[in-house]
């Protein structure tokens, strides 16, 4: 089952010319982090049961950007044209993908859903309902770096993903393994260095500076955090 939903994933996007080959984990819905969300991220979060009932596993998916994405990002001050068709394209790749994962997985006679609320909550309320980086990482996809993205075993430039189900399928466990060279020597910050209104910083992120600098761009983008960086690319 794993290896077929994970072939499903790659074949779905392998002609997606701005992605690399996607990575895929199952997150347990009983994992004991998944509750913890109602505390650090919303108490409004989404359960896997309010979308799918007696669910069992969350299929978390990671689409990476080929590197020519991220190289046309470097310079200038706001997010390349590369940046934002990829960025948009991306966001009706995972919309379409989920759709048709889910037809999938009817298909073999079993059940599957997916939020509806990954949107942030508001322009005062930056968060979502449904953390796709949060439940990434309980489904072992990797682990957040200073730059505030979550860094999986092939980088942290692209986007994620998930649909929930009730495949019969061992689920993967988070990972311990520590990426993220400011965490891991205390150097590095050069996704701290890259953002051009100071939001991020070696103390936290300022999501609302964040906000404000893309609303200038007129995009939802800038994404300069995640261009030019030693974890951007790790494959
Ligand atoms: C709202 C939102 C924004 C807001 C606010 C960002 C924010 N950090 O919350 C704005 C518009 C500013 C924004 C900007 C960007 N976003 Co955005 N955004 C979202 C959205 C819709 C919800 C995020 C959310 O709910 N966060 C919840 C809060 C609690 O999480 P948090 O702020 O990250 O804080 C937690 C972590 O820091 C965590 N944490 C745990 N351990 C550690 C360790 C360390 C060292 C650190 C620092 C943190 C940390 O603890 C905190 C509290 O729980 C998601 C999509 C989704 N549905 O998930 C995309 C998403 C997070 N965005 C994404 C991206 C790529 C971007 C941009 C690069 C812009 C772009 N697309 O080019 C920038 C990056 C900004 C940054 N460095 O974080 C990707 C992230 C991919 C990745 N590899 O992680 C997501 C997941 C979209 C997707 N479908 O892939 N975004």
């Amino acid at each position: 089952m794993r290896e077929k939903v994970t072939s499903f994933i790659e074949a779905y996007v392998k002609d997606a010319s701005h992605l690399r080959k996607p990575l895929v984990g199952f997150a347990d819905c009983a994992s004991p982090m998944i509750p913890e969300l109602k505390k650090v991220v919303l108490p409004g979060h989404e359960m896997p049961q309010d979308i799918l009932p007696d669910p069992k596993i969350i299929i978390s998916y990671f689409l990476p950007f080929r590197k020519e994405v991220a190289l046309s990002n470097v310079s200038g001050r706001y997010a390349s044209e590369t940046w934002k068709e990829s960025y948009d394209e991306t966001n009706r790749l995972i919309a379409s993908l989920n759709d048709a994962l889910v037809e999938y997985i009817h298909d073999m006679g079993f059940r599957a859903a997916y939020s509806k609320k990954t949107s942030q909550v508001s322009k005062e309320i930056l968060m979502s309902c449904w953390s796709q980086r949060h439940i990434a990482e309980i489904a072992g996809l990797g682990k957040f770096g200073l730059n505030n993205l979550l860094i999986t075993r092939v980088g942290s430039c692209g986007r994620f993903g998930s649909v929930v189900c009730d495949l019969p399928i061992v689920p993967d466990l988070p990972e311990t393994e520590e990426r993220c060279l400011y965490k891991l020597t205390g150097g590095c910050m050069k996704c701290v260095k890259n953002c051009p209104v100071k939001a991020l910083r070696e103390d936290g992120f300022l999501r609302v500076m964040c906000q404000a600098n893309e609303e200038r761009c007129d995009t939802d983008i800038c994404g300069k955090c995640a261009v030019n960086i030693p974890c951007g690319f790790l494959k």
